[in-house]
């Protein structure tokens, strides 16, 4: 049977309909009405509609959340008004001022607030036309944020079209944030893939919304909360309406909110938010006071910096009191000595605390805390508490100040310093808690995913069986292992076989695994597909590496000099002889008239940023670096250039000024 076409278009319509309204109940307002298998259903159909009629998809279908290839970068994107942040107040008689400064800008007028809770996460912009998503942007600096959309497209509280929208231009406002427990997954994950955690769900959230593979966010579990319109078209005089059109056009709204007819309201809404504070999901820092009707907001203007209209109204940090019983230092797999405060347990924002962050050895020494001190302990968010300050009036007689360590707490090496950056660190390669370390990273999911190899084993197959890099691993001797208590032949074979699996993961995840200091995984995977091979990465000059779109100054250095290890080169080769796969599948050489060139830019162009003309210069194929060596093609050279000019005299580079620079973009040909 044909179907004709105006059919498949109303039924594909009607399933639209119907799975938006049903994404709504279920992420929205978290209350569905059918079945996860009847939604599923309809998905489905409107999937195989979709696959059999590409023509007829739509970007604004709920099939189109996910988008395909990952971004180049973001593009810039200004926001008209600026996206202000918050002046804060910390006590009742702060707001009390804020209120009259308020009072005194309307002349005296009635002022009412709306109260809304002030979550902790990340602010988005999300623009609509005629009721269809359009564009979505980060806060950024307030005037310019990144081009974020197809990242917000997966969060499902972000609706790809609206019910009975304004017509035009319609911008919203929120907060895209993580739940504390959907962190806690997503760490449960994370550490065993080796990856670094985040320390609480603002950084995940930050973390996650600059990724450029909208695949990867898709996996990740962002919500949001929309506070805030912009629309020339629709007439709302008040706060408390515009959060109630947001809900009716089906964005998600914190219901922790109250108009507050007068402050003695507002106080009683502080404390009853802060009381519930441990029994919300998501993190909040306070309350946001904003005056209710909008036509006193044009009235009272903005600072630079934030509304004069609004105002956040934070919860004190959490805080205790307790005894310092030692303080000891550890060393982490990255070589960095960290101090830690071990406490006369306390109760602390719900939680018995034992230990306390000190940082570094600089703040051990700032503080002079010590061994027997009274200590005041503050946990702010959801990272490790730390000492504050000590109550040096409490201490005992004759104590000494804590003395800072001179060697590595693991291996007796002599720590180092290190100009221009805080701590203390422990450079022995050999240095078995890092080395350890380095054999757990190797065999985590993120590199060469080894089932098993975990940071038990690791320290097993360490102490016990002399591995001491991960080349030794694919010359583990069978029996060994399964002779060891707690092991046996079964899970010997399943290790070995595991490791015997892991030589095909290829170039990317080896450079991951092996722990190159500055070099996580999307920059392991740019070098990787930009050399092909870890010969030609370990014959790659600083400047090539840096010349490698994603690649600086700081990470080529870090790259070269960790080749340049003895002990690199040997886990190399012993890799090699193993059979482990060295190579990656090269990304196409860019095309263009400029492939091949290589630009610097110095000093002050007239007609563009460093950074639009280094996107210039790719879009030709060309390369763009921060640093001019003998590759280097071309130096445009704009006003005040700076010591760059002279290097490229001296290396004989061709100079250009932006004059000659803005004539080269205009021609078709390759530059002479
Ligand atoms: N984090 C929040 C929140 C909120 C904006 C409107 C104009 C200036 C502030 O929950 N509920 N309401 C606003 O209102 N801002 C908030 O957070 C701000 C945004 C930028 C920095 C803070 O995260």
């Amino acid at each position: 049977m044909t179907e004709d076409a105006n059919d498949v278009k109303a039924e594909l319509g009607r399933l639209r309909d119907q799975v938006r309204h049903h994404d709504n109940l279920y992420y929205v307002k978290g209350e569905p009405e059918i079945s996860d298998y009847e939604y599923d259903q309809l998905y489905r159909r409107l999937r195989e509609l979709e696959e059999k009629h590409p023509e007829l998809v739509t970007p604004d279908s709920p099939t189109q959340r996910v988008g395909g290839a990952p971004a180049e970068g973001f593009a810039k994107v200004g926001h008209e008004p600026p996206m202000l942040s918050l002046d804060n107040t910390y006590s009742e008689d702060e707001v009390r001022e804020w209120d009259v400064r308020v009072r005194k800008g309307l002349d005296g007028d009635d002022v009412a607030y709306v109260c809304e809770a002030k979550i902790d996460g990340v602010a988005v912009a999300l623009e609509y036309r005629d009721g269809v998503l359009v564009r979505g942007s980060t806060r950024g600096d307030g005037f310019t944020g990144d081009g974020i959309t197809a990242n917000l497209r997966t969060i499902h509280d972000v609706p790809l079209r609206l019910d009975e929208p304004p017509p035009g231009r319609l911008e919203v406002r929120g907060e895209a944030y993580m739940t504390r427990e959907d962190l806690a997954e997503l760490n449960r994950r994370r550490e065993r893939d080796g990856k670094a955690l985040f320390a609480n769900p603002r950084n995940a959230t930050a973390g996650t919304l600059k990724l450029l593979d909208p695949r990867e966010v898709a996996q990740r579990p962002l919500r949001a909360w929309l506070y805030y319109v912009i629309t020339e078209e629709a007439d709302i005089p008040t706060q408390d309406e515009a959060l109630e059109h947001l809900a009716r056009w089906g964005f998600r709204v914190n219901p922790n909110r109250r108009r507050c007819a007068n402050l003695d309201e507002v106080f009683k809404f502080h404390r009853d938010v802060e009381a519930e504070r441990g029994d919300l999901p998501y993190n909040i820092d306070g309350i946001v006071l904003k005056v209710d009707r909008l036509a006193a907001h044009e009235k009272l203007g903005t600072t630079a910096k934030a509304p004069r209209w609004a105002i956040a109204y934070k919860f004190k940090a959490e805080r205790a009191t307790t005894k310092v019983e030692s303080i000891e230092w550890s060393v982490g797999r990255a070589g960095t000595i960290t101090p830690v405060a071990n406490l006369e347990p306390v109760l602390l924002a719900g939680t018995t605390v034992k230990r306390a962050g000190l940082f570094n050895p600089e703040r051990v020494a700032e503080l002079d805390v010590r061994a027997g001190d009274t200590v005041n302990v503050e946990k702010a968010g959801d990272i490790i508490p730390y000492v504050v300050e000590v109550e040096y009036q409490l201490r005992p007689k004759g104590s000494k100040p804590t003395p800072v360590p001179r060697k590595c707490p693991a291996c007796g090496t002599p720590l180092t310093k290190e100009e221009g950056v805080a701590g203390l660190f422990c450079r022995n390669w050999d240095c078995p808690v890092q080395a350890r370390g380095r054999l757990e990273l190797w065999g985590s999911r993120g590199a060469m995913d080894i089932e098993g190899l975990g940071e038990k084993v690791a320290a097993v197959l360490y102490d016990k069986l002399g591995v001491r890099d991960p080349g030794d691993l694919y010359s583990l001797e069978p029996g060994k292992l399964a002779a060891l208590e707690g092991f046996g032949e079964l899970s010997e074979k399943n290790l070995l076989a595991a490791v015997e699996g892991s030589k095909g993961r290829g170039l990317t995840r080896v450079l991951f695994g092996l722990g190159i200091p500055n070099v996580g995984f999307e920059t392991a995977t740019l070098a990787a597909r930009h050399f092909g091979s870890v010969d030609r990465l370990t014959a790659a000059e600083e400047e090539e590496l840096e010349a490698v779109k994603g690649v600086g100054e700081v990470v080529a250095r870090s790259v070269v000099e960790f080749f340049r290890r003895p002990q690199v080169r040997e886990i190399i080769n012993e890799l090699k002889r193993a059979g482990v796969k060295l190579e990656e599948e090269r990304a196409a050489e860019p095309t263009g008239p400029w492939a091949g060139l290589t630009f610097v830019v110095t000093g002050t162009l007239p007609a563009m940023s460093r950074e639009e003309a280094h996107r210039t210069v790719e879009a030709r194929g060309g390369k763009a670096t921060d640093s001019v060596s003998s590759k280097t093609s071309f130096l445009v050279a704009g006003k005040k250039p700076s010591s760059k000019l002279a290097r490229a005299e001296k290396l004989g580079v061709k100079v250009v000024d932006a004059a000659a620079f803005e004539k080269m973009l205009k021609d078709t040909e390759p530059p002479a």
